[in-house]
């Protein structure tokens, strides 16, 4: 396992507290946020144009596989009545490998698991696009894990709901929640260079008022580890939680040796 270096201050983050309030305990809306990381830049419908011909795995309003090209995709997410065509679950590498690398290094570093051999690593990044009236049905992020979610286009309304609903509603184990939050649900729309940060455990949907294009990581650091550690526990996966505690404990002798 190599521990990813991590230098004294995340200075092309823009604010040093930016990092922390991604590992926030409670769903937040960061306004403007990543409007200078270089992916969002990248991230144009005139620079995704340029690979229009490319065939993609997108989904048709009732969320059925269909495969389209990028244009088709672009093409309904400027549409004024779209088909309703979501491209979800578009892995930012396969999209294109040099993509990664124009997240802030300090940002794709909250993620402890990038410490994993390239085989055992799981691959964390997305690109979505989505036309207007599209959305994400009510879920738990993948592992336990946080996210972060930067729109680069478009309008999308987050609405949240704390562990506790989630356990409700079984889309966590029992015993997960332990924490006792406000149960009200949180709302927020998010505008290109917002950056929407979803904590462990939180339910949430998400609708494109506007069609949309947004990049989105997922993450498991020193802020969510107890959390995914009670996930796998209670799930019984043994292997996660054996891995984790590996991570876990191969961070804590880096910082014990000096290390960040
Ligand atoms: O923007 C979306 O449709 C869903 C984003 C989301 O919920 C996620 O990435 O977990």
């Amino acid at each position: 396992m190599s521990i990813p270096s991590t230098p004294d201050a995340p200075a092309d983050v823009g604010a040093t507290d930016l990092l922390d309030l991604l590992c926030g305990a409670e769903p937040a809306l960061l306004r403007g946020a990543g409007r200078h990381w270089p992916v969002f830049a990248a991230l144009s419908e005139e620079n995704l144009r340029a690979h229009g011909d490319r065939l993609v795995e997108a989904e048709d309003r009732d969320h059925r596989p269909v495969t389209v090209s990028l244009d088709e995709v672009l093409d309904d997410m400027r549409a004024a009545r779209p088909q309703g065509l979501y491209l979800r679950h578009q892995v930012l590498s396969r999209f294109d490998p040099a993509l990664p690398a124009l997240v802030p290094g300090e940002v794709r570093r909250l993620n402890w698991l990038l410490a994993l051999e390239p085989d055992a690593r799981p691959d964390w990044s997305w690109l979505m696009i989505g036309a207007a009236a599209t959305s994400s049905p009510l879920h738990v992020d993948v592992m336990a894990s946080a996210a972060w979610n930067l729109l680069c286009t478009g309008a999308k309304r987050w609405t949240f709901h704390p562990p506790e609903r989630a356990e409700e509603w079984r889309l966590l184990p029992p015993g997960c929640a332990t924490d006792t939050h406000d149960p009200r649900p949180r709302e927020f729309v998010q505008e290109p260079g917002d950056i929407v940060v979803t904590p462990s455990g939180w339910a949430h949907e998400v609708h494109n008022v506007t069609g949309s294009i947004a990049v989105t990581s997922n993450f498991i650091n020193r802020s969510n580890m107890d959390f995914a550690l009670r996930y796998f526990g209670l799930t019984g996966d043994t292997d996660a939680y054996d891995v984790l505690v590996a991570v876990g404990a191969a961070f804590a002798r880096h910082e014990e040796g000096g290390g960040r």
